[in-house]
């Protein structure tokens, strides 16, 4: 086998070998896509729950963790202009409570007129009112994360969340927040990359064969010692 012969073999295997590469790595990646699909719910009874940016502008927002517990009441009581942000505020901000509990909203009558709607999860709204003491009620007859606004302050942060059951979404470990969960990002993407890397692998090596065998011989090796 002349040098010519040898390397015409040589790059050759190793585009096969690239080539194989390639959809071994696809392969794998096609698998891991799959464990990422399984992860994601994040669904669970420990750590804070997650309320996924819904109370970002909210001045008065405790943060995560100050999720009041009001479990094993039949009835919570939460107020609609609290002391906090001039009364544009709910309190709590946050409650846990069971499926099937009534959840009374109590206006103070401070902050103006408010009103109490349902952003998502359930489908809710009261009129607008303003007086002391006006009260609106809604069973809750479903479960999860249930966000409600005030409607004229909505933009100056009157937020508030239902969390109902014990099946929620939680903040993973360590406090970070998880607003995108990586299932809806399209996982694919990643195997996309690992197979252009491979593809340039492989053409890289089939280039820097041809340069070889048209140059390798001819002005470098012409008037050599040999
Ligand atoms: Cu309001």
């Amino acid at each position: 086998m002349n040098r010519r012969e040898f390397l015409m073999t040589a790059g050759g295997t190793a585009g096969a070998v690239a080539a194989s590469g390639a959809a071994t790595a696809q392969e794998g990646n096609n698998s891991s896509g799959g464990n990422g699909s399984g992860g994601g719910g994040g669904g669970g009874s420990s750590g804070p729950i997650d309320y996924g940016g819904w109370f970002s502008d909210v001045p008065y927002w405790g943060g995560p963790g100050s999720t009041q517990d009001m479990t094993g009441q039949s009835e919570v009581t939460i107020e609609v202009g609290a002391d906090a942000n001039d009364g544009l505020s709910f309190a709590p901000a946050a409650v846990q409570i069971d499926e099937g509990a009534t959840v009374i909203w109590e206006w103070t009558g401070a902050g103006g007129a408010h009103n109490v709607e349902a952003e998502s999860g359930a489908d809710f709204a009261s009129e607008i009112v303003g007086e002391e003491g006006h009260t609106f009620e809604w069973t809750a007859n479903t479960t999860g994360v249930v966000p409600y606004f005030c409607n004229p302050h909505k933009g100056q942060g009157m937020k508030g969340a239902l969390a109902i059951g014990s099946d929620l979404p939680r903040q993973a470990a360590g406090g970070a927040a998880t607003p995108v969960d990586p299932e809806h990002m399209g996982v694919p993407i990643q195997a996309h990359f690992v197979g252009l890397a491979t593809v340039l692998m492989v053409v890289s090596s089939l280039i820097f064969t041809f340069f070889l065998l048209k140059y390798g011989e001819s002005a470098h090796t012409k008037g050599g010692n040999n």
